[in-house]
């Protein structure tokens, strides 16, 4: 095993250039993550348990700053840990080249890592029940938020039936752009394209519903049994999710997949511009609105409306705009509040190191 073998790339060293990072002396990458220890694999291919060293705790208990499946390490010290195994702290964090990020479930909008450092995103979708125009478009936000090539992975064809069948032309039309492939592991269909994509030192991440089949189609691609699978009755009734995490594997002709649990909500985060090239007929649309600020709901010469009234614009289509955009703007808002929050902690802490020192002077 080598860096190249765990995913590392020339283009890896310049992007360590543009960020002023040195290459750590010793590389290892996250391969799974169990509560806050993260088992990882280093250049020479030993396996380590990885521990955030006390000091950098409550850093990284923000939530982004946490590490995440598919981030790359430097190690400090090593040790043996509880469980007897070879382990090592994390020393640094390599800033990453893209990110899986979404809100957190729950009220409180923090924002949740899913996977670091991913190049291509599929994004899973069965065709029987799970096919859902929205729930496709949020999974494209986090991708065009965090920057992976997203593919749309269409599984379980062997049971596609009419119904299903208008729904995929439909999820044709409303992303002509994005690749789409058409899979069943019964079947055999599309597995080869999907192998295709998979190339030698590059990572792709599956993400999608529990029960989609993510894991099987792994499974497939490793022509082992690497990876638990269940079905969606037991799914439904446990409503438990068959993939516990994410968990990173080496396909034997090179290239590295990821393996993500079952998603139940999916809270985006990114800015207007993710969701204008998400959906450029409305942004286009908006262009000839008479204001600029227009926010197309009842204002004086709105294209958008009038492209709804002509039928020219599906009102469905629409509604998913203003909604994500409704969310977007409020996970910024919550963004910025966390921000806030933290400078005012870090004054704070000023405030009373000056007083401090004041006392010192007097003294
Ligand atoms: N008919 C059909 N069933 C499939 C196909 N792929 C997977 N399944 C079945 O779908 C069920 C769920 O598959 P999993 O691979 O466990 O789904 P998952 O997406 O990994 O689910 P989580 O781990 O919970 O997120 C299993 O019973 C699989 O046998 C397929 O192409 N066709
Ligand atoms: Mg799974
Ligand atoms: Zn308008």
């Amino acid at each position: 095993m080598n860096n190249y073998a765990l995913g590392w790339s020339d283009a890896w060293d310049r992007h360590l250039e543009q960020h002023k990072t040195e290459k750590p002396e010793h590389l290892a990458r996250i391969i799974a993550r169990h509560k806050s220890v993260f088992p990882a694999l280093t250049e020479s291919g030993e396996r380590l348990n990885l521990y955030i060293p006390g000091k950098f705790l409550r850093g990284f208990s923000a939530t982004t700053l946490s590490p995440a499946v598919g981030d790359w390490c430097g190690l400090g010290e090593r040790f043996i840990d509880e469980s007897n195994e070879p382990s090592a702290f994390i020393e640094t964090l390599l800033p990453r080249k893209t990110s899986i990020v979404r809100t957190a479930a729950g009220e409180t909008s923090d924002e949740q890592i899913l996977v670091a450092n991913v190049d291509v995103l599929l994004i899973v979708s069965s065709v029987n029940r799970d096919l859902n125009i929205n729930r496709l478009r949020r999974y494209l936000l986090l991708a065009t938020q965090g920057g992976p090539h997203p593919i749309i992975c269409l599984s379980k064809m062997d049971l596609l039936d009419d119904e299903c069948l208008m729904a995929l032309n439909e999820i044709e039309q409303a992303f002509p752009e994005v690749r789409r492939i058409y899979t069943s592991t019964i079947s055999g269909a599309g597995i080869d394209e999907l192998r295709s994509l998979l190339k030698e030192g590059s990572t792709a991440a599956f993400l999608g519903s529990s029960g989609v089949g993510k894991s099987t189609l792994i499974n497939a691609l490793m022509n082992t049994t690497v990876q638990k699978t269940g079905d969606i009755r037991a799914v439904d009734q446990r409503g438990r999710h068959t993939t516990s995490g994410s968990e990173l594997f080496f396909v034997p002709d090179g290239s590295i997949i990821i393996d993500t649990a079952g998603l139940r909500q999916i809270g985006v985060v990114g800015d207007e511009e993710a969701l204008n090239q998400l959906m450029p007929t409305i942004s286009e649309l908006g262009k000839s609105c008479r204001f600029a600020d227009c926010t197309h709901e009842a204002e004086p010469g709105c294209a958008v409306q009038s492209a709804l009234s002509a039928g020219l614009l599906e009102q469905s289509e629409f509604d998913a705009y203003t909604q994500l955009g409704r969310e977007l703007a409020y996970a910024q808002r919550k963004g910025n509040q966390r921000l806030e929050a933290e400078e005012r902690k870090k004054w704070k802490q000023r405030t009373v190191n000056n007083r401090v020192r004041t006392m010192e002077r007097k003294l």
